[in-house]
């Protein structure tokens, strides 16, 4: 069925894959606009991120009032940076309120859409299938885990368990635990288990600076003041924007400013002044500049491995073995759990869902050098399909939640261009594609990330798979859709 051009569309639906945070918010918004959408869930529960990652010491290092939906303020954090529990119940809750929860259809994965006669077709694993104008595709990003490649990983006798599927059945209590990695994950668990376990090693490849971070509650007067003054969080939650965008978003992408040499000073001194053995704090200190891999920001990670408890291992890892991890100085390292901080892989996106565009193209070959989007949004030939934090597209440290609403936002523009019958389908233009990523590519090389460092911002390649410019400029991208980038059919 092919709609006629011209004509009003308000009977548009939409199928939302992911009830994570952007998931949720697609739900919230199209709902609140009356548009009819289906929004499915592979997990039998909402969260995303949230609810995959339960790790001793998860919390987030955006602070929580900006870590949140702006049309829905929580008066009730308890931290300035909360732990993952309450913002998983955070997402519970807005679901609930807006009623999105009773629409999800949990437990229900996509396998396939293919694009045909101008709508979207849409397969389900429980063999059932569905059709819609729009997809939005929220399905995240930190989402599948990275393992290992190192030998011997199965044979260890002991407990193994990658860090976003924590084992909440085994107890670390008394027990010798190692954790391969020292990434944000890592640094957390650290910090949380050294009281509990008789001894914890770490085995670090590579040395992360870290930034000191304060971690207030908030009181009971002070939760109170919000609830009866909610602008007041509204103002809290510009003022942390603002600080972030002017003090690290907007700076990362300039290797040469003044803002990241000061944040490397920051950490200099956090480690100088924190870390009291000479040769420990040698070990800990990285050879690149901060900033570069994603900044940690911690309170407690030095005082965790400076406690007797704490070994930081910096030899290889050679192998592992039934009773432990063999490094490359053949030191046996005994352990009974062996935890996993090990990353995610960050270039599936919509995979390994099966995604066919138009004339019969699919999406495993159209990204068969590696994931792009326009703007992190669409992608040439895969028309009225949107993804909401997709290829290249974090943005410094801020927050994933203010990204996508902009990015919600700026689908709303490109919808309505259909609503309001200028067209059928919208997509990004090949040339403009291309133009996007020869500018993303070369904006990448002043950025820190380029700067000298392996990390998961970097692509196949080694070119940053991150929003190149300042947030500033990504506000500007989202509020003006440069409409002439796109093959309105
Ligand atoms: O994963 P990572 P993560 N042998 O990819 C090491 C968000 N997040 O889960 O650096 C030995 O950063 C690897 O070593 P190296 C945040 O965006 C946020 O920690 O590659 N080591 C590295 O140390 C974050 O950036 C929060 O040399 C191996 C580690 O594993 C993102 O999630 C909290 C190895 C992986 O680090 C991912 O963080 C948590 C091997 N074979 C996560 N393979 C907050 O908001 C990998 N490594 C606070």
């Amino acid at each position: 069925m092919t709609t006629q051009k011209g004509s009003t569309r308000d009977d548009l639906r939409f199928i939302i894959i992911g009830a994570g945070m952007s998931g949720i918010l697609s739900a919230i918004k199209l709902q609140e606009a009356g548009f009819d959408y289906s929004i499915y869930e592979k997990a039998d529960r909402l969260g995303g991120t949230w609810r995959e990652n339960e790790y001793a010491g998860l919390a987030c290092d955006v602070p929580s009032h900006l870590y949140c939906y702006s049309f829905s303020p929580n008066p009730d954090w308890s931290h300035r940076f909360s732990p993952g529990a309450e913002i998983q119940q955070y997402f519970l809750e807005v679901a609930n309120k807006f009623g999105i929860d009773k629409q999800i259809k949990f437990s229900t994965e996509i396998t396939r859409c293919e694009f045909e006669n101008g709508r979207w077709q849409i397969e389900l694993s429980d063999g059932s299938t569905d059709v819609g104008d729009f997809v939005i595709a929220a399905t995240g990003v930190l989402h599948v885990p990275s393992y290992p490649d190192i030998e011997g990983l199965g044979s260890f006798e002991g407990e193994t368990f990658h860090s976003a599927r924590w084992n909440h059945d085994f107890d670390l209590k008394g027990k010798r635990v190692g954790v391969i990695g020292t990434g944000s994950t890592a640094i957390q668990i650290v910090g949380a288990l050294i009281e509990d376990v008789e001894e914890l090693t770490l085995f670090q490849r590579t040395a992360q600076w870290v930034s000191p971070q304060e971690n207030p509650a908030f009181t009971e007067e002070e939760k109170a003041d919000f609830r009866d003054h909610p602008e007041k969080m509204t103002a809290l939650r510009a003022d942390i924007a603002k600080t972030f965008a002017e003090g690290f978003a907007n700076a990362v992408v300039d290797a040469n400013s003044p803002e990241l040499a000061m944040i490397h000073d920051v950490c200099v001194n956090n480690l100088e002044s924190s870390v009291q053995d000479a040769d420990l704090r040698e070990k800990l200190r990285p050879d690149y500049r901060a900033g570069c891999k994603r900044l940690i920001m911690s309170e407690d990670f030095y005082d965790a491995i400076q406690q007797p408890s704490a070994h930081l291992v910096t030899e290889g890892i050679e192998q592992i073995e039934k009773a432990g991890v063999r490094t490359s100085d053949d030191k046996l390292h005994e352990l009974d759990v062996l935890i996993l901080a090990t990353g995610f892989r960050v270039d599936r996106f919509m995979r390994p869902m099966e995604v066919i565009g138009r004339n019969g193209l699919a999406l495993e070959e159209a990204w068969k050098d590696g994931p792009f989007a326009y703007m992190a949004i669409t992608i040439p030939e895969f028309p009225n399909l949107f993804m909401l934090n997709g290829p290249n597209g974090p943005v410094g440290n801020f927050s994933l939640i203010d990204v996508a609403e902009m990015q919600f936002g700026y689908i709303m523009k490109l919808v309505e261009q259909v609503r309001t019958g200028a067209c059928n389908e919208v997509s990004v233009s090949q040339p403009a594609m291309e133009r996007f990523d020869a500018e993303r590519k070369e904006a990448a090389k002043s950025t820190i990330w380029q700067s000298g460092c392996n990390s998961w911002y970097l692509d196949a390649n080694g070119v940053p798979a991150v929003w190149p410019w300042t947030f500033d400029r990504l506000r500007d991208e989202m509020d003006n859709p440069r409409f002439d980038d796109f093959d309105l059919v």
